[in-house]
């Protein structure tokens, strides 16, 4: 796991533990030996700590330990640090690629650091709803002051090595052989007798940084309480000595690892890293090169997409054979680029480069020779199977050719061609350029090499990719139907639209269901509705009709400044309207249904298990390879509260048991739309787990 040489009396100690060099506890130890030995030897002058020499110095502590961790009282990266801290001899950090989390914490505790011009250093235990538990609050604070501390933690983003060393985070970035100047380095503080514990020294602020700071951050019961207690751990380090202010983040950190918030992140982290290993795919299948790609449509889902394709380097033509459509493509993707150049997050020469790295075109035959082709056009089957027909016909035979409809049958679009193998869903999210998550759709004839190809791509393109199967609204959509349609019979019979999505709000969603209709827009809830309708898909019961309604009123949401809401012009916040209270107290009146008090809590419980429920039965038709699948789906695609860990996690938190009675009773009350999933009984019945389903497969 470590390997030593000396260099002229300074030992240098590498760490090789893959994939991430992470400090697990085994791997402490043996630099903690190793610096005892080394400190014991009077020929040793100091230490150089340094990576694997692959671009990874350390990703932190070991995640995968944390379970244990603390009941075992093993030997952590607390320890190494402490022990680095208390060296009588000098010691360096030779930061060759990432420092993150304990990794940074390690480096804090040296003398000195030294890193290349490509290493990345950052403290991202925020993202596991943790703060950093090894010194890194005490240290940061006393080496880069403590408002960029407060920066660098609570966003938990990465620093490249030239801001590092403008924060004074590092001491020098080396164009070379960092392990030899820092080993230089290390022989010139003990020429001098010197060393430079970041421990001693000392720090001030404002205490107006700190209740700024709680201001700016979310509230402990919504995902804030990490950030919290790390505003109070830096601000431990201005308030008392050293060891003082590290005893009271210890105190925080451990509180923190044990509490359900953390543990939902944790969940987070290796769900998302499960979602590319997909069972039954031949190990080495072969993924096609995407280097030139086209989209159909230059749409605001269009235009999104092609901005994706840029923003990754993949130069990217938009086919549109309406003039006008392709005007209006073309504004936006200058208006974005535009917009980021002024706001600062991007160069005039960014900006321009992803321009021409967007080219609109009019025919077929000008994306001939396209690796990879995505359509984006009216969300109707006929003109989907004819523009397939077309890029069949015109676009080369090995090219991928992908469909970003959101609810259509996969299957459909690909026998409109000679090459059913070669087509997938690759459904991006609005707007495709910010929105993380990309659901994979494989069809029946999907073959590995496509769903391969278009897994990587979404890593390419800097998305979450999540593989589905194919059915009405893939597991996103599929999950929203019953979701959206339990807010609406909450409004028939007693709630308005505020209620609601205040109630979701409160317990953590990024918008309530009615916010986000009049966002997306109503016609095309009411467009997906009347396709259902058609397709006799509606589901069971009578379903509420407010979509319809609003349309036939032309309240088609924000692009009209009212839907469910009324908007000021200009202004995209959300305002009640007596109208529609009206319209919902008449619809009512006319169901016969006596409107009631709704209590935030039942809201929250029809609205989240509604969700779980059909998530059970995506889980046992194959369609999501497993729950927490389904969890990154809702999470980076629908804003469901992340410190909650998804709905199938959630669902697990508070026990199937408890969950299935609930469903039961709403089953009882509601009629035919709330049968409990059979998935859902099963488990509950046998005192299991969604996480533990390994059950069909797409
Ligand atoms: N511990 C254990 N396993 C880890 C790990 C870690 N810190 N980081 C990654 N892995 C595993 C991961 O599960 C996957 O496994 C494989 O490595 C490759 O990961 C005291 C308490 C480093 C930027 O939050 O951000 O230090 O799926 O696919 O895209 O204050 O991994 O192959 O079996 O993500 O190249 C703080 C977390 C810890 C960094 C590499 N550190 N890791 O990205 O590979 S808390 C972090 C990452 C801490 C101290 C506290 C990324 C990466 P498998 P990957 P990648």
């Amino acid at each position: 796991m470590i390997s030593t040489n000396t260099q002229d009396g300074v030992v240098v100690l590498s760490i090789d533990n893959p994939p991430v060099n992470a400090l697990s506890s085994a791997t402490c130890v043996e630099v903690i030996e190793a610096l005892q030995k080394g400190n014991d030897d009077p020929a040793v002058a100091g230490f150089v700590i340094t990576g694997n020499g692959r671009g990874m110095f350390s990703g932190g502590a070991d995640i995968g330990e944390f379970a244990t961790i603390m009941q075992e009282r093993k030997v952590n990266v607390r320890d190494l640090v402490d022990a680095v801290d208390k060296l009588p001899k000098p010691i360096a950090v030779a930061v060759d690629g990432r420092a993150l989390g304990g990794g940074l914490e390690l480096a804090l505790a040296c003398d000195l650091r030294l890193g290349t011009p490509s290493s990345l250093f950052g403290l991202p235990e925020i993202k596991l709803g943790l703060l950093p538990g090894a010194g890194g609050t005490q240290r940061l604070p006393r080496l880069i002051g403590v408002v960029p501390a407060l920066e660098m933690i609570l966003k938990g983003d990465n620093a490249d090595a030239a801001k590092a060393k403008k924060i004074g985070l590092i001491d020098e970035v080396v164009d070379g052989d960092v392990v030899a100047a820092a080993a230089a380095a290390v022989r010139g503080l003990a020429a001098k007798g010197e060393k430079r514990r970041v421990s001693e020294k000392k720090v001030s602020a404002y205490p107006i940084y700190f209740s700024e700071a709680h201001k700016r951050v979310p509230p402990e019961d919504k995902g804030g309480f990490a950030a919290h207690k790390a505003i109070d751990a830096i601000e431990a380090a201005v308030d008392w000595p050293f060891n003082h202010g590290s005893a009271r983040e210890l105190r925080y950190f451990i509180e923190l690892l044990t509490g359900r918030e953390s543990r939902a992140y944790q969940h987070i982290f290796f769900a998302e890293r499960e979602l590319a290993k997909i069972p039954g795919m031949p190990a080495g299948t072969a993924q096609h090169p995407v280097r030139s790609a086209a989209v159909i449509g230059s749409g605001t889902m269009g235009t999104g997409i092609a901005m994706t394709f840029a923003n990754a380097g993949i130069g990217v033509r938009v086919l549109d054979t309406n003039a006008q459509a392709v005007e209006r493509g073309r504004a936006t993707v200058e208006k974005t680029y535009g917009d980021q150049v002024k706001r600062g997050r991007m160069t005039e020469e960014t900006a321009a480069e992803r321009l021409a790295a967007i080219e609109f075109v009019d025919s077929y035959d000008k994306i001939a020779d396209a690796d990879l082709v995505v359509e984006a056009v009216f969300e109707s089957m006929d003109v989907k199977k004819s523009v397939f027909a077309q890029l069949d016909a015109a676009v080369k035979p090995d090219a991928i050719l992908a469909t970003n409809t959101s609810t259509l049958d996969i299957d459909a679009i690909a026998a409109a061609t000679g090459r059913p193998g070669q087509v997938i869903g690759t459904h991006f999210f609005s707007p495709a350029n910010i929105m993380k998550l990309l659901e994979v759709v494989r069809g029946t004839a999907s073959s590995p090499e496509t769903i391969a190809t278009s897994m990587a791509l979404g890593k390419t393109l800097r998305k979450v990719s999540v593989l589905v199967g194919n059915c009405d609204g893939f597991v996103g959509n599929r999950m929203l139907a019953p979701y959206i349609r339990e807010a609406a019979h909450l409004l028939e019979e007693g709630a308005l639209p505020q209620e609601v999505d205040a109630a979701l709000t409160d317990f953590g969603f990024a918008m309530g269901p009615f916010a986000v209709a009049d966002l997306a827009g109503i016609d095309v809830a009411a467009h997906i509705r009347a396709g259902r309708e058609q397709a006799g898909t509606l589901g069971p019961g009578r379903v509420p009709r407010f979509e319809v309604m609003l349309t036939e009123l032309g309240r088609l949401g924000q692009k009209t400044g009212s839907g469910f809401y009324r908007y000021e012009p200009g202004d995209r916040k959300p305002k009640p309207d007596p109208q529609i209270e009206q319209m919902i107290v008449e619809e009512s009146r006319a169901l016969g249904i006596e409107r009631r008090a709704i209590p935030p809590d039942e809201i929250v419980k029809r609205c989240v298990y509604a969700l779980i429920n059909e998530g059970a039965k995506v889980l046992a038709d194959g369609i999501a390879l497993r729950s927490g699948d389904i969890d990154i789906v809702w999470i980076y695609g629908y804003g469901f509260p992340p410190f909650r860990g998804g709905p199938m996690y959630y669902a697990d938190s508070v026990g199937l048991k408890k969950v299935l009675a609930d469903v039961e009773a709403f089953h009882a009350a509601y009629g035919e739309r709330w049968a409990p999933a059979p998935l859902l009984a099963e488990l509950a019945g046998a005192g299991k787990r969604f996480a533990s389903y390994k059950g069909a497969q797409a």
